[in-house]
């Protein structure tokens, strides 16, 4: 069976799933596609050999359409989410499934109501095989109890239209899912410490920042988030047991030796990065759909990580530590 895919806003994000869907992904083919632009869907549309939607209510009610993904701008998930689950369609949604917690929820009870998992969130570095060789020995037990987390998220630069808030809800997300995931817990708490900021990017960012987050077990993690750190992408973990510490490697296989130096090449963005991660994730969920199976991230997943960023982004304009208000985890999502 080839599922056929709809999506919903094929801008950088969804061209690079569309080119893997149709090259190196088995089981998919995106047949549909719209956009706020129309003329861009219509682009899109002629050069796959598929159709163009003037709504992308329109596109999720077409018999044609089996999945949908969603890779339009954060503000615009949650009506398109609420459609697919009227429409009983599997959605994988980019993150942030939504951008405050509020709107996760409605979709959480949308879900429930309906009673099947349709909601797969796109938190792509669970699927990364290097954080995932992290988590494996550390639930081994090998190295013991994990007591603290480094992390960094570097972007080269970021464009003028982002905004204060999204280093923490749109960037430091990702560290927020792939930290509950590793530790299986959840964040009782949130602090930003704010440095000196840097000259070479616009001043309306506080950039970089830290934020310390503290899990239900007492684990801290801190997350330097600084997005024009200039020389490129760079992600950076390192998780401390009590018997040793494991990171992630180098982001490149190969080190290069000459003219004096040694080195490896650092990534210029995350499709770079997580170019294996988004494969991975991608064939699971078509493969997951066309089995009438739910895989990945949840709705649950996109709501707590959500109640987190919400806590961090009140942390950043009120100074001091902020407790993460979050609902008791649905037995539906357990
Ligand atoms: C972007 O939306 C992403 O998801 C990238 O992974 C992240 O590094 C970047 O900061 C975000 O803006």
């Amino acid at each position: 069976m080839t599922v056929r895919i709809g999506m919903i806003g094929p801008g950088g994000m969804g061209q690079a799933h569309i080119e893997r869907i149709h090259t190196v992904i088995a089981g998919g083919r995106v047949v549909a596609v719209s956009d706020v632009d129309p003329a861009r869907a219509a682009e899109v549309a002629e050069r796959i050999g598929g159709v163009s939607h003037l709504t992308s209510a329109e596109l999720i009610a077409s018999p044609d359409v089996d999945a949908v993904m969603i890779c339009s701008f954060g503000p615009a998930h949650e009506v398109d989410v609420l459609a697919c689950i009227a429409a009983g369609k599997p959605v994988f949604c980019e993150k942030p499934l939504t951008p405050t917690a509020e709107a996760a929820l409605r979709i959480m009870e949308a879900e429930q109501a309906v009673g099947r998992r349709l909601v797969t969130v796109g938190f792509m570095r669970r699927f990364d095989a290097s954080y995932r060789e992290m988590k494996d020995l550390l639930d081994s037990g090998e190295l013991g109890e994990t007591l603290m987390v480094h992390c960094a998220h570097r972007n080269p630069t970021v464009p003028e239209m982002y905004t204060w808030d999204m280093a923490i809800n749109d960037t430091a997300i990702h560290e927020v899912d792939t930290m509950r995931w590793l530790l299986g817990e959840e964040f009782v708490s949130v602090r930003v410490d704010t440095p000196k900021k840097t000259s070479l990017r616009f001043p309306h960012l506080q950039d970089p920042l830290v934020l310390i987050l503290t899990s239900t077990s007492g684990v801290r993690v801190d997350d330097e988030i600084f997005v024009n750190c200039q020389f490129g992408y760079d992600i950076r973990c390192e998780a401390v047991a009590e018997r040793g510490a494991v990171s992630l490697s180098d982001q490149e296989l190969t080190s290069v030796r000459r003219e004096h130096t040694a080195g490896n090449k650092i990534t210029r963005d995350h499709n770079d990065r997580f170019r294996g991660a988004f494969v991975t994730e991608v064939q699971e969920w078509i493969s997951g759909v066309a089995r009438g199976e739910h895989t990945g991230s949840t709705s649950w997943d996109g709501y707590a990580a959500a109640c987190v960023c919400d806590a961090g982004v009140k942390a950043l304009t009120e100074l001091g530590e902020v407790a993460v208000e979050m609902i008791e985890r649905p037995a539906f999502y357990a």
